[in-house]
């Protein structure tokens, strides 16, 4: 038996249900959550979790269930890695905070440093930092309106980019997210995304008409000059794991480069390895004028990040960008462990190596169970979405009963798209192979159960 340090010592990488899932000791938790914490903050799986590391989530039922979530798209060194933890161990009994705005401290500007360096393009770049995805999000934009004085922001069909009320504007879909917490910000104006699985004329098509309808949409409905920032997703994330069609991207960025808007790539969900590329934008080789980030940048400490053109950036007033705890320095030391971790455990090559196995034995299952309509995603940021058999009519009962059965079973999976109708697959990428293979044999049975 495999065992990791991550998770405190040896905890055993492997899959173990010893009482139904969820247990009596996570029900009667779940039973204190449902009366301390409202409804609206919902529940994938009501297991209560005690220890995590490697590939797996232990409960306090003592289930060890096999993790194809990594807290969605965070833990993507692994839960509790032993960088991570020995640098915010040593940060935490020197200082805790001081606001990086009042009095500095170096891990913040080693970060920034590292992001400048790693994202993609080789121009001069700023980076700053915040809490969470939304936050991040939310600074791009004040940047990219500040530096060209326009207003509006373009977003796509199945975007996702946060909670807050701004970035609930750029979110596309109404339930859960925006139903009833509205009016919404205005200047969001929303154009179609090249999504090939649906495209009404089909996948070859795609790129091409997608762009195109873009730029005329842009051009007749706000006016290019209006526009401060196109906004995307490389891969949308919760919208289903939707890769553009290739050649959609490019032409993307092309367009916003001929007409002065700023290219704002979301790798909150892609970011750091995740999709066998440090950045998902690599793999077309686009170069966003802005990318933010988040999620996987510390290893579950909470910490985001606007990375962009030194130009854009430096054009914002003394004082205009900040908040209280942006790149505190527990997060800060995290995302430097999570660095060294992604150079020294090739987490790049591992994140392909799990696409590797994974997509072939997707693709089979999709050539056996026709419930299967699509298989996506690169790395180890995979999706399967489930239709009725012989339609293209989203099946998001399908997609919940098989999450159902896989949580029976052990396994952590999550659902997502703009039709409930995909499941996901995130594993941290440091998951033992044997837990990976492990994993594909229960979904594949749930799969063709359902
Ligand atoms: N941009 C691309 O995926 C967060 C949302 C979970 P925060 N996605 C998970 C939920 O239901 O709230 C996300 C993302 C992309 C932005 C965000 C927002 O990041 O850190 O959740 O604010």
């Amino acid at each position: 038996m495999s065992t990791v340090t991550q998770g405190g010592p040896s905890l055993p990488q492997e899959r173990r249900v010893v009482t139904e899932i969820p247990g009596p000791r996570s029900r009667e938790l779940f039973a204190r959550k449902q009366s301390a914490v409202p409804p609206g903050i919902g529940t994938t799986l009501p297991v209560f979790v005690t220890r995590a590391g490697g590939g797996v989530v232990v409960d306090a039922d003592g289930n060890s269930l096999i993790d194809f979530g990594s807290g969605i798209a965070v833990t993507s060194v692994g839960n509790a890695a032993p960088r991570v933890v020995e640098r915010v161990r040593r940060q935490a009994a020197d200082f805790t905070h001081t606001c990086f705005m009042v009095t500095p401290y170096e891990s913040y500007v080693q970060v920034a440093e590292r992001l400048n360096a790693i994202t993609p393009g080789d121009h001069a770049k700023r980076t700053f930092l915040l809490n969470s995805g939304a936050e991040a999000v939310e600074n791009a934009v004040k940047v990219a309106r500040h530096a060209t004085g326009r207003p509006a922001v373009v977003v796509f069909d199945h975007g996702y980019h946060g909670r807050t009320l701004l970035t609930m504007s750029l979110t596309a879909k109404n339930m859960p997210y925006k139903h009833r917490f509205g009016p919404f910000a205005p200047e969001v104006y929303r154009v179609p995304l090249a999504y090939p699985f649906r495209w009404p004329t089909g996948p070859e098509h795609c790129a091409e008409e997608a762009a195109a309808q873009v730029i005329d949409q842009i051009g007749t409905q706000i006016g290019a000059e209006n526009v401060a920032a196109v906004l995307i997703e490389p891969i949308a994330g919760e919208g289903g794991f939707i890769e553009p069609a290739k050649g959609f991207l490019p032409r993307i960025a092309e367009y916003c480069r001929s007409e002065g808007i700023v290219l704002i790539a979301d790798e909150v969900q892609t970011g750091f390895a995740r999709t066998g590329h440090l950045f998902a934008c690599e793999d077309e080789g686009i170069v966003p004028d802005i990318i933010v980030t988040a999620k996987g940048i510390a290893g579950g400490l909470p910490l985001a990040a606007v990375t962009g053109r030194a130009e854009l950036l430096d054009r914002v007033h003394v004082g205009g960008l900040g908040g209280t705890y942006g790149g505190n320095p527990l997060a800060c030391e995290a995302a430097l462990g999570v660095l060294e971790t992604i150079e020294a455990e090739d987490l790049v090559g591992k994140a392909r190596r799990i696409g590797e196995v994974m997509l072939p034995r997707l693709r089979a299952l999709a050539g056996r169970a026709p419930i299967v309509g699509d298989v996506r995603g690169r790395g180890a940021m995979t999706a399967i979405e489930l239709v009725v058999p012989g339609t293209k009519e989203p099946h998001p009962t399908a997609a919940a009963e098989i999450a159902r059965r896989c949580h029976a079973e052990g396994l952590l999976v999550l659902t997502a798209g703009t039709y409930g109708n995909v499941l996901r697959f995130l594993p941290p990428l440091v998951m033992p192979e044997h837990l990976l293979q492990e994993a594909l044999e229960i979904l594949e049975k749930a799969v063709c159960e359902v």
